[in-house]
């Protein structure tokens, strides 16, 4: 046997590539939990992961954000964030490879990632400046260092003087020579090292991230509702029908949709909160704290919130019973007046603390409407999901033109002058909701038996109210379903249908009237940009 073949034996050629991938990818667990221990300090928002999936979000076209949102629903997130990291384990991996033969090149590479992570946290428009980018130029340059040095070790040059590793099965024990090439055991400790002080690093980052929000955590449990001064009617008896799979009247709260563009849910201590209000035709700006909403006037309303992201028949609604204070009592206390009546502001611009913009129109919040500063949401403090400690709420405009979460800040200014979040990516900068209706029984393609079906949905046209649903079989007339009780004009209203079904195949159509006389159109249009149009419809096979 020449030493060659006893060489590719003991070291098969493919074994300092694959330890040289293992390298780039225990550098990258590095980068990031050396990076998120970095953030825990900085502000956990700035770490790498988080900054460039929210920047993804925010470059993302419309178009794919609505297909995300549709095929992914509340799990978009979770996808993109999947998706972040399959790309980091592929590049540390490339980079890891390429390291053995061009040992800087590869260093070089780990921290250019670096570069792309803190742009990305820079540019996030909740940016709390230079810093944000420390967690990943701390996490590249320890990367870049620690990938140099597992690399070293497996390019020790072949002439150095080598040990042989005492515990290595192929030792000079069965006569062959100390293996050259690499530092065996050098690599093992280094790597074993690099991990164990990665992970102890990641853990400490991850505790020390979640004990400021446990603060929010905290907040959160020592809210108490005040008793609004202005209670709900209980919701009519008849609301809610007793039907098998038709949408309950009240959406418990950890039911309802959520859709934001938040990769981690803001964790806002109510303690330090304050939201501000100021801008244009604003005579006496207001800053208010978290005690100050709960000491205000009080109001309690059933709304229904829908997201202009909802296809026809889709599940982006919800009603819940909410507490809040009246916008328009406090922009009135600010000395804001609605355009019609000679106010300088038509749009009132909401900035979460995310960065979120949100505009509505002042017009719409100073009409009259229950137009909310939500604190309470179905008898609870709002979920932190759904926007603790105050989001908005308003009655008739869909949630990016009026639902902020997690508000801060409240502009008075114009549409001419400011374009908020979503109108910079095409969508409408007014949005009424439109009038839709939703079969929620029986299923698509579901298989009832002949005889008495029930179908049964609700319909929504909030501010204006809903006056008609009418059901059709096939093609043949439209007739008339059975309303439920109305709970408000904010909230949708359910309905059913006794159906007689006859044996084969049927398409089960729906369309609401609103209580303006309007029938809810035909007119297919999807959601970009004010919301989709049409009528929705089921296929059933009746056995
Ligand atoms: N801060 C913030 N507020 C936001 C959003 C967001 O992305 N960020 N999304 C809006 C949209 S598009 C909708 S439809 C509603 C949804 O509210 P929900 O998640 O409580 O159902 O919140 C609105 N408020
Ligand atoms: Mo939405």
């Amino acid at each position: 046997m020449t030493d060659e073949e006893k060489q590719t034996r003991t070291t098969p050629g493919w074994v300092r590539p694959a330890l040289a991938a293992l390298s780039g990818l225990l550098a990258g667990f590095a980068a990031l939990a050396v990076a998120e221990l970095t953030a825990a300090w900085v502000r956990p928002q700035a770490g790498p992961v988080v900054a460039v999936g929210g920047a993804a979000i925010d470059r993302t076209p419309a178009s794919v954000k609505d297909w995300a949102i549709r095929n992914f629903g509340t799990d978009d997130k979770l996808v993109l964030q999947l998706g972040i990291l399959a790309v980091l384990v592929l590049f540390a991996i490339a980079l890891g490879v390429v390291a053995l033969r061009y040992r800087r090149a590869g260093a070089a590479g780990v921290l250019l990632f670096g570069v792309v992570g803190a742009a990305a946290a820079l540019s996030r428009p909740d940016s709390a400046g230079f810093t944000d980018a420390l967690p990943s130029v701390v996490g590249a340059l320890v990367a870049a260092g620690l990938l140099y040095l597992l690399i070293g070790r497996l390019r020790t040059p072949a002439t150095a003087p080598v040990t042989a590793p005492a515990d290595s099965g192929a030792g000079p024990e069965d006569g062959s020579p100390p293996e050259p090439g690499w530092d065996r055991r050098g690599f093992v400790v280094a790597a074993t090292a690099v991990a164990a002080a990665s992970a102890g690093t990641g853990l400490l980052g991850r505790s020390l991230s979640g004990s400021a929000s446990r603060d929010a955590v905290a907040s959160r449990a020592d809210v108490v509702l005040p008793v609004p001064d202005s209670r709900a009617q209980p919701v009519p008896k008849g609301a809610g029908l007793r039907i098998a799979g038709i949408s309950p009247f009240m959406t418990p709260n950890g039911d309802f949709y959520r859709v934001d563009t938040a990769l981690v849910v803001p964790k806002v201590d109510a303690t330090s909160w304050r939201l501000r209000i100021h801008g244009d035709g604003v005579r006496r700006p207001l800053t208010l704290t978290f005690d100050d909403l709960l000491r205000r006037e009080l109001v309690e309303r059933d709304i229904t919130l829908t997201c202009v992201s909802n296809e026809v028949g889709g599940p982006y609604a919800g009603t819940a019973r909410w507490i809040g204070v009246r916008l328009a009592d406090v922009l009135a206390e600010c000395g804001v007046k609605p355009p019609s009546k000679g106010g300088r502001a038509d749009q009132l611009v909401a900035r979460s603390v995310d960065g979120m913009t949100i505009g509505s129109p002042v017009e719409d919040l100073m009409d009259g409407r229950d137009a909310l500063l939500a604190v309470g949401m179905n008898g609870s403090p709002l979920p932190f999901e759904h926007g603790f400690p105050v989001r908005m709420v308003v009655p008739g405009l869909y949630g990016y033109v009026s639902a902020c979460k997690w508000i801060e800040d409240i502009e008075l200014t114009s549409f001419d002058s400011y374009d908020a979040y979503w109108v910079k990516r095409k969508w409408a900068r007014r949005a009424p909701i439109k009038t839709q209706s939703r079969i929620d029984t029986p299923k698509p393609f579901a298989r009832p038996k002949a005889g008495s079906v029930m179908v049964a949905g609700v319909a929504w046209a909030q501010h204006r109210g809903i006056d008609k649903v009418e059901v059709r079989i096939d093609d043949g007339p439209w007739r008339e379903a059975r309303l439920a009780a109305e709970d408000s004009r904010d909230t949708w209203r359910q309905w059913s249908y006794d159906w007689q079904a006859a044996k084969g195949g049927h398409t089960l159509s729906v369309r609401a009237t609103d209580r303006t006389g309007e029938v809810q159109t035909a007119e297919r249009t999807g959601t970009v940009p004010d919301g989709a149009s049409g009528r929705h419809s089921v296929v059933v096979t009746v056995d």
